[in-house]
């Protein structure tokens, strides 16, 4: 079991309709996590929330790319950026959190991903691996030392900020069946190598909420 303390916080990743079936990046079962997750909210003194928010032709869009298609990868400056169906365009129904999310506690809400040259899959630090998005700061500031994270997705925006987390000093677990991963070719093996080489803990909701 572990035991929730005053400076822990739940974060919850991208729990927003265009990652849920029906949506424009849809996660299998992405929307299956939605009751866990707010039962595990319920456990958790602080909540947080991130909100991928994309302006139309961001640069992570295969669409913003004459030729390209969903799924292939790009160089940019910054690095390998894999390019995705439209998604999470800011003030669309598809960048909402899902309608069944029921965390009126939540704190925080960071947006992500705003800049229309950069993606940025962890909460922490952009896709160039140093820009930050502010939530350490504000973590720092708050005294919050030990982050639980679940939502979406497992294999890269889940993936990302747990380790960026840890780098930057926060103890970080993932709660695996409180998220669903895209599955592209090798993304679960190589989330799961990450965390080991991070050591990163994977648990279960029920090791919080009890069996
Ligand atoms: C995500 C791909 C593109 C995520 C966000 O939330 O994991 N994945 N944008
Ligand atoms: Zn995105």
């Amino acid at each position: 079991m572990h035991i929730i303390q005053p400076t822990d916080a739940l974060l919850v990743i991208d729990l927003q309709n265009d990652f849920c079936p029906g949506g424009a990046l849809a996660i299998a079962g992405g929307d299956e996590i939605v009751p866990l997750v707010n039962a595990l909210a319920r456990a958790f003194p602080h909540v947080l929330l991130t909100q991928d928010w994309h302006p139309a032709g961001h640069i992570s869009f295969a669409s913003a790319h004459p030729g390209a298609k969903p799924y292939q990868t790009i160089t940019t400056p910054y690095g390998t950026q894999t390019l995705w169906p439209d998604h999470c365009v800011q003030n669309t129904r598809g960048a909402k959190f899902h309608p069944a999310l029921d965390i009126p506690h939540a704190e925080l809400v960071l947006r992500k991903g705003f800049r229309a040259n950069i993606d940025s899959y962890s909460a922490f630090l952009e896709n160039d691996h140093f820009t930050p998005t502010g939530l350490a700061g504000y973590l720092r500031e708050r005294g919050l030392t030990r982050l639980f994270l679940c939502g979406l997705a497992y294999d890269f925006c889940v993936r990302f900020s747990a380790v960026d987390g840890t780098a930057l000093d926060f103890e970080c677990l993932v709660i695996e069946d409180a998220t669903r991963a895209v599955k592209l070719p090798g993304s679960i093996d190589a989330t799961r190598r990450a965390f080991a080489e991070a050591g990163i803990q994977r648990i279960q909701s029920e090791e919080i909420l009890g069996g």
